[in-house]
């Protein structure tokens, strides 16, 4: 039709791409083609310890238990007596990611390959987490974000920076809203068994300095990307596929009670649970639902690959390719801006809803996020 001729023709970069210092987030000019986004590969995998230490292993990987059919979880549970609490004021940027490159630096060098004998075969190291932000951006009417990037031997770096906005929120939660953050670990630990012949012990500590990630490479278009998300817990059958599809992802949400609610449930709860997941290719996400009062009263399975399905019918909803194509679309206006390569040089992204994405470029900066042990170890 017409208004699409006149959404295509202005394009997400205005007419001159090359001098154009701006990004829509307009969700009509994504509107195309699903683009190629290859299979996820996993290329390897860390630990953070209760005291937050990177370890180059999987040790701590958690296993799947299938709740009963009618569980009755008390999220609550815990949250006073056994709960240690990572501190979330401390802001770890990529270096954990950095730390498992330096350990792994042939896994992603296929030998002979690169140009260069040491620059990483990636355009994109990121964390998991701020691509979820990107794919939801065109539907985000609440939260802006802030994303530094340096290029670094011809590699793009981007780390995120907490906004204004952000930090207030985290300075001035209330009692109510950070009881409810730990009401998702504490469904993890109903969930989870430390191995594959064990049960979950919901009588221990939750210690949210724990984590399991894994380390993905794909490819979206023509960027190629290496990345790492916190993964929850694997299938405990040894003959399930192998990583990232043997992965689960748990959630708990609010019960359904109202098809306002499911509507809503629909529209902005399965949007974030498909991007997050989509990413690095796992299958499905295991759904505590949980009454007011923080009981988990029922559990359901969400198939990925199911979810653009089930929302089809919703009014005016979210799509995948939108979601893709923006985040591919900012990538390659990542590429276009960042010309200079140097690990004291940060170009800082901005948006906010209903805005474009502008950005600045700050030397010897704040911002500054490669570490020293990093740039002097890929440099040698
Ligand atoms: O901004 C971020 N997302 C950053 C995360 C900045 C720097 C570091 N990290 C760390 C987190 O501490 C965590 O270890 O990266 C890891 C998670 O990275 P991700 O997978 O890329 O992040 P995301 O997809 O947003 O979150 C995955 C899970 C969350 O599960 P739910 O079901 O709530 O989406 O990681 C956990 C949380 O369990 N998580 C965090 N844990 C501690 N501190 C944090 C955090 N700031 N953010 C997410
Ligand atoms: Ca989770």
């Amino acid at each position: 039709t017409n208004t699409q001729h006149q959404y295509r023709s202005e394009s997400a970069l205005g007419q001159n791409p090359l001098s154009c210092r701006t990004l829509s987030t307009r969700r009509e000019l994504y509107e195309r083609d699903f683009p190629v986004y290859k299979q996820p590969v996993e290329v390897g995998c860390f630990s953070l310890d209760s005291e937050r230490r990177f370890f180059n292993d999987s040790r701590q990987m958690r296993y799947y238990v299938e709740p009963d059919r009618n569980p009755n979880f008390n999220l609550r549970d815990g949250y006073r007596d056994r709960f240690i609490k990572r501190d979330d004021s401390v802001k770890e940027r990529l270096d954990h990611i950095l730390r498992w490159i330096v350990a792994n630096k042939s896994k992603i060098n296929p030998t002979g390959a690169a140009a260069s004998p040491r620059a990483l075969d990636v355009d994109f190291v990121t964390w998991r987490g701020h691509l979820t932000k990107l794919l939801t951006t065109p539907y985000e009417t609440r939260e802006g974000w802030l994303l530094a990037v340096t290029r670094f031997r011809g590699t793009f770096y981007i780390s995120e920076v907490e906004t204004e906005a952000a930090r207030r929120e985290r300075e001035n939660r209330t009692e109510r809203h950070e009881e409810m953050m730990y009401w998702g670990y504490k469904f993890e630990q109903y969930t989870c068994a430390d191995n594959t012949h064990s049960l979950p012990d919901p009588g221990g500590v939750v210690n949210t300095n724990e984590a399991f990630c894994t380390v993905v490479q794909t490819r979206l278009a023509d960027h190629r990307l290496l990345f790492s998300g916190e993964v929850d817990c694997r299938d405990k059958d040894p003959k399930a596929p192998a990583a990232p599809a043997c992965y689960v992802e748990l959630k708990t949400s609010a019960e359904i009670c109202t098809p306002k609610q499911r509507s809503n449930f629909h529209r902005f709860k399965l949007l974030k649970w498909w991007a997050q997941s989509f990413l690095p290719g796992v299958p499905r996400v295991v759904a505590g639902f949980r009454d007011q009062e923080g009981v988990v009263v029922s559990v359901e399975t969400f198939h990925i690959s199911k979810i653009s399905h089930l929302i089809k019918n919703e009014y005016n909803c979210w799509k995948p390719t939108v979601c893709m194509n923006f985040c591919c679309d900012f990538l390659s206006f990542v590429k276009r801006v960042v010309t200079e390569d140097s690990p004291r040089v940060v170009y800082l992204f901005s948006w906010d809803p209903y805005k474009d994405v502008t950005y600045s470029a700050h030397r010897d900066s704040q911002y500054c996020f490669l570490p020293h042990w990093y740039v002097e170890e890929m440099t040698r």
